[in-house]
């Protein structure tokens, strides 16, 4: 070996940060891989977030019979839960059973905590040092150190002169508290309050409650294991936890498939009415399938789960005070609870609400709060802290971790984490972490995320070895890829809507960005699983002499156009090109009518209007915005590969855009190929924006203000209309909208490369629709080919968007370019993320929202602009 290539020896293959649930199937993970391992642990036993969190009451809130390791079937035959919830000090048990049974204890060093790490670059290992002033190198370091486990700095002025007892929940004491006839502060309404309120309650002589934030609950209905889940492990139990590993939330849980809005509401009341009785943390939210997405379906639920709260607690003002209204439910961590409303009913017990009563600070005696202009005091014996944790980055950033080139990383997550997977962190070769932010995590159940984290640390590593490498690092770009992936995911939803430690915004200064991946386990899954069968996509694998790199961003369509894929694929819906012209009608049509209805306008009208045959006559659909008249007009031009579609198929757009613009849309039909081939389409376009421009008034429209538009193969009909008005005389245009336009014949482009397979609108299906519409001599002419005009000057001023996953991107990119470079004023959007069919998906789809709301303000400035001039 080239004694400078030469891999220096290390301590250690693996060192692990933590000795929780992570870190225990860790060192077993390396062992069983053949690698040195060892964990270091702040803690004098096994059990991570279970060693320290002791407050009276704390449990699990997934239940145990999930929330349990499976890489050890023997286990489930071995270990006996008594609980349906298990206790802290029984899942404590079982995390030392298991770490005796596989004699874990002998690599994990107690009572040490780790206090730095530093990527030795030339020598391509760690270097990690704990409190007892040792280092110890490293090929790979591991944070398993828990999403849950680094307190929240206590930021309530004058804390530390209590001159009482004081107890955080996080850090209770290991003998136990006996409350028995003290006075008694619980801070705070998470879910640690909530369990330990009811217990501390039942000992206490006085217990006062400071809620800033109401909380939504659930009853536990705890007891003991369920049996029709026990019986579902015992039947078949590797299919259980390959449907746990393969569900959204790591339980295997019925999905929804209905809208909370798309029932009466005596079912809904009864499929919630069936989630409280459940008594899982999971059924309520995936009641329906848009209750975390959609705000009316969420109110249902919330406005459920309040009106239950007044009908637990007696006292009303102490009822309206716990139901929370200032969220969606969800988007703060739900809890489970055993007897908390019920509790507010004891007359020993009492609500102190901080949002009308703020504290003002902890005195010697016990906590004053502002009230009116005045101040109150309560007198306390203990206080107890149920304040939270910094969470996911917290632990994790505790340590002074150093990259390449000296980067601390917390210093480079100053903005947010910035990671690949929430496994690695650019810049922090062979630096994993377990269940890390933008990974689902603290959104599933935690033993499931943890095990495929630790298994896919594993193979990884071992992938590495056996290959001749020992280096992996994410690429900025693969990074930069998936923080945008979450964030996207996160937009969709309702989360960012609350204060909650999922965004941060516990914690006073640290950024509000979503922390956990809200793509649910299995898809998460389904993406690692690619990530790794594509090369590692996105990872730099190195070695002595040898660098292995196929970068790449995993996931780049938008996530509510990545489901629609998902599910069509799963469907396995026939594409058009494999029909013949009318069975491809028929389809469209019963694709259509199962669409979400577009908004209510002020009026539709359907008609008719001549072709440019003189014979036929084509139908039209007016849709008039409720504001007064008269209105300007757009003539539509729907999509269809001038073969399929009418103005059913593009309806909801057009109520969309009709509402957005403020103008009468006229969606106008042409006649379709192959029963008219070309120019048929380009003839009859043209013929019905004169008819329209001649009857403006009669249609409620201002003459002079008229606009065309159209989508897909209509946006080529409108930009074909738009110079032929400029040549043969009128009308005059004041503006054309665009949408992912056919401009001309060309396959051979860089997008019909890239996205000719797997978004819907493929390569063979334009073939198809070229094919049917126009002979191969007659595609260069500019009635089909705009593009190729031979000039673009003096065309009305253009919109037009195109979209990032679409065949025909690069044709709309090169029109835009051409029409500016012939002078007129273009205002182009590369819609990212976006496939050729989704931003016409009103109602279906939320990130098309945008572009149309762009395209409706350009047919105002379009209007706007006929007006001044
Ligand atoms: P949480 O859920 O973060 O709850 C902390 C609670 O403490 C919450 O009600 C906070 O109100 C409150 N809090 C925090 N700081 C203050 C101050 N300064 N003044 C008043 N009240 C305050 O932590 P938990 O330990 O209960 O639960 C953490 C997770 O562990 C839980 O979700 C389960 O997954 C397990 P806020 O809502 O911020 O207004």
């Amino acid at each position: 070996m080239n004694e400078q290539n030469r891999t220096p020896d290390v301590d250690l293959d693996v060192i692990v940060v933590g000795a929780g649930f992570a870190g225990l199937y860790l060192v077993h993970s390396c062992r069983q891989a053949g690698l040195s391992v060892r964990a270091f642990e702040t803690g004098d036993g096994v059990g991570g977030t279970w060693y320290w969190n002791r407050y009276p009451g704390a449990r699990c809130d997934v239940q145990s019979i999930d929330y349990q390791y499976s890489w050890d079937p023997e286990l489930e035959h071995e270990w006996e839960w008594s609980e349906r919830y298990a206790t802290q000090p029984e899942i404590l048990r079982y995390l030392n059973f298991v770490a005796d049974k596989h004699d874990l204890r002998r690599d994990v060093q107690f009572s040490t905590r780790v206090e730095g790490a530093v990527w030795d670059d030339a020598e391509r290992l760690w270097r990690i040092t704990t409190d007892d002033g040792v280092e110890t190198t490293c090929r790979y370091y591991v944070m398993a150190s828990g999403c849950l486990s680094s307190m929240k700095d206590l930021d309530i002025a004058g804390a530390e002169r209590f001159d009482g007892e004081t107890y955080y929940t996080g850090r209770w004491p290991h003998e136990g508290v006996d409350f028995t006839g003290k006075r008694v502060a619980v801070i705070g309404t998470g879910s640690s309050a909530i369990q330990s309120i009811p217990i501390i309650a039942s000992q206490a002589s006085e217990l006062t409650v400071f809620q800033r934030t109401p909380n939504f609950s659930l009853p536990a209905r705890n007891g003991p294991v369920d049996d029709a889940k026990r019986s579902a492990v015992e039947s078949d139990r590797d299919a259980y936890r390959h449907s746990a590993r393969w569900s959204s939330v790591g339980v295997p849980l019925e999905q929804a498939t209905d809208s909370a809005l798309a029932v009466s509401d005596e079912a809904r009341l009864a499929r919630y009415e069936q989630a409280w009785q459940d008594g899982t943390i999971f059924s309520l939210t995936s009641a329906y399938n848009d209750l975390l997405l959609n705000p009316a379906s969420n109110e249902t639920a919330a406005e459920f789960v309040r009106s239950k709260i007044r009908s637990i607690v007696q006292d009303p003002a102490t009822a309206e005070a716990l139901c929370p209204t200032s969220y969606p439910i969800g988007t703060k961590r739900l809890c489970l609870d055993t007897n908390y409303y019920e509790t507010f009913n004891e007359a020993h017990v009492r609500l102190v609400d901080l949002r009308s009563t703020p504290i003002s600070e902890i005195t010697e005696s016990g906590i004053d709060v502002v009230d009116g202009d005045g101040a109150t005091s309560y007198e306390f014996d203990a206080i107890v802290f149920a304040t939270g944790f910094d969470a996911m980055t917290g632990a994790i950033v505790a340590v002074d971790i150093a990259g390449r080139d000296g980067a601390q990383l917390r210093d480079v997550w100053a903005d947010g984490p910035q990671t690949y997977l929430g496994l690695m962190s650019h810049g922090f070769p062979n630096l994993f972490m377990v269940t890390g932010p933008q990974s689902p995590s603290v959104m599933s159940n935690m033993a499931v995320s943890i095990e495929q984290h630790v298994d896919w640390i594993t193979a990884a590593i071992e992938h590495l070895r056996a290959n001749g490498l020992d280096t992996i690092e994410p690429t900025q770009l693969a990074q930069d890829g998936w923080v945008t992936h979450t964030n996207d995911f996160a937009d969709i939803t309702l989360f960012p809507q609350a204060n909650s430690w999922y965004m941060g915004a516990n914690v006073p200064g640290k950024p509000r960005v979503v922390l956990p991946y809200l793509g649910g386990v299995d898809r998460y899954r389904g993406i690692c699983d690619q990530v790794v069968e594509r090369d590692h996509l996105g990872f730099e694998l190195r070695g002595a002499d040898r660098s292995v790199v196929n970068d790449g961003v995993v996931c780049r369509v938008q996530p509510d156009v990545m489901i629609l894929l998902e599910m069509m694929a799963e469907m396995g819906l026939p594409s058009f090109d494999t029909m013949s012209p009318v069975e491809a009608r028929a389809f469209s049509e019963a694709m259509s009518a199962a669409n979400p209805p577009g908004p209510e306008v002020g009026d539709v009208v359907d008609g008719t209007l001549p072709a440019a045959d003189g014979v036929t006559e084509l139908a039209y659909r007016l849709y008039r915005p409720a504001t007064p008249g008269p209105h300007p007009v757009t003539v539509y031009f729907h999509g269809g590969g001038w073969v399929i579609g009418n103005a059913t198929s593009d309806d909801a757009l057009c109520r969309d855009l009709c509402n957005q613009s403020d103008s009468v849309i006229v969606s106008v039909d042409y006649r379709h190929a192959p029963e008219a081939r070309f120019p048929a389409a380009a003839d009859d376009g043209f013929a019905a924006t004169r008819w329209v421009a001649e009857h403006a008034e009669a249609l409620g429209g201002r003459p002079g203000e008229l606009a065309v538009a159209g989508w897909s193969a209509g946006a080529n009909v409108a930009a074909v209309v738009a110079q032929r008005a400029r040549d043969e005389g009128g009308p005059s245009l004041c503006g054309q909208v665009l949408l992912s336009p056919v401009t001309d014949c060309d396959f051979d482009r860089e997008s019909y490369r890239e996205n000719g397979d797997g978004y819907i609108l493929t390569k063979a299906l334009m073939t198809w629709f070229w094919d049917h519409y126009v002979d191969v001599e007659d595609r260069s002419d500019p009635r089909v080919s705009p593009l190729r005009a031979e000039s673009l000057v003096g065309l009305p001023p253009a919109m037009i968007v195109t979209c990032e996953f679409d065949p025909l991107r690069d044709e709309g990119n090169a029109y835009a370019e051409a029409l500016a470079d012939a002078g007129v004023s273009v205002r182009h959007v590369v819609a990212r993320g976006q496939i050729h069919t989704s931003i016409v998906a009103v109602g279906a789809l939320l990130t098309g929202a945008p572009y149309r709301a762009e395209m409706a303000e350009a047919l105002r400035g379009f209007f706007a602009a006929t007006v001044t001039a």
